[in-house]
């Protein structure tokens, strides 16, 4: 982005000790977020969170050392936005998986400092004759990202047209995790599940999820919190939500991640999604006027020898 942009950004949206803009990796304009509570990056294009650190504690959210930073491209980890739809297209392969919105610009739509120290950034993106050769309807998204104790993250979506649509969706969430052999993702216990690795089979979770080959699996009709409890780390990262039906279990483990050009051959080992979506059957009907938020929350609680 330009600098007289990346100015412009900082003259109308800075604010002291909470927040600026600058050109990051790519020439990709980023929102860096650093207050009292914690570190955060946004990157404009996609309104894609790339980065939260609470002040004093390891990063949470893990971004590929391989991860490509240029324009319509999606990057690998933080927080993809995936909207109108969750995975491939239900009926036109020739589209984007989890849909246009991670790999578009948007706008700066606000940013504030709040009472608890937290700092607010708002982005927008709405339809355009661009987005409506790909998905003929109008529509607009504000995601709302508040970085302080905890991450929280708020994609409204409305839709602006006069015709109903159906969008699925995700906060599609990447973690940095110790050893992702040796987490324990608690809060899906008896879920059913589509075991993407196992023939799109329904099955029912036993107990916690543990990782130990390619996992993809969407959890439907759950609106449960999930936590990563981490012991080589010393914490449990607390994925909670709200608007959300599905949530998404995901690591790529070695063979799938050697074939992604944008993921490290061995990184595999030190992440995990844990996505709050609105996936398959979870899909939601907006009528013209209607509107639907999906949220997330991400806290970081250090178990007792590290904390
Ligand atoms: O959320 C899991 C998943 O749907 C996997 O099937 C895998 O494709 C992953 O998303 C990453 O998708 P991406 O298009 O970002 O490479």
């Amino acid at each position: 982005m330009p600098t007289d942009k990346i100015q412009e950004l900082n003259a109308r949206f800075a604010i002291a000790d909470h927040v600026s803009f600058a050109a990051g990796p790519g020439g990709l304009p980023i929102a860096t977020v650093r207050n009292g509570h914690a570190l955060g990056t946004i990157s404009l294009q996609g309104a894609h969170v790339t980065a939260f650190q609470p002040r004093g504690q390891d990063p949470v959210l893990w971004v590929s050392n391989q991860a490509v930073y240029a324009p319509g491209k999606a990057i690998r980890g933080g927080i993809p936005v995936c909207w109108p739809w969750f995975g491939p297209h239900p009926t036109d392969p020739t589209k984007p998986d989890h849909g246009f919105v991670r790999a578009r610009p948007w706008t700066v739509r606000g940013t504030a400092a709040l009472e608890d120290g937290a700092t607010e950034v708002q982005l927008g993106l709405a339809d355009d004759e661009d987005t409506r050769a790909i998905w003929p309807y109008a529509f607009d998204l504000q995601l709302t990202v508040s970085v302080g104790p905890t991450l929280q993250v708020a994609l409204l979506a409305r839709n602006t047209g006069s015709e109903t649509f159906v969008c699925g969706g995700a906060l599609h969430s990447y973690f940095v995790v110790g050893d992702v052999t040796s987490i324990a993702i608690d809060g899906l216990d008896g879920c059913e599940y589509v075991d993407k690795v196992d023939g799109g089979l329904t099955k029912v979770q036993e107990g916690a999820v543990t990782i130990s080959a390619e996992t993809d699996r969407v959890y439907e009709e759950t609106t449960t919190s999930c936590a990563i409890g981490d012991p080589v780390m010393g914490r449990r990262i607390v994925v909670t939500k709200e608007g959300s039906r599905s949530t998404v279990v995901w690591n790529p483990w070695r063979d799938k991640a050697r074939r992604l050009t944008d993921f490290g051959a061995d990184e595999y080992t030190q992440m995990v999604c844990v996505e709050v979506a609105n996936a398959l059957d979870d899909a939601v009907t907006l009528v013209p006027g209607d509107e639907h938020q999906l949220e997330t929350t991400v806290a970081v609680e250090l178990l007792e020898h590290n904390a």
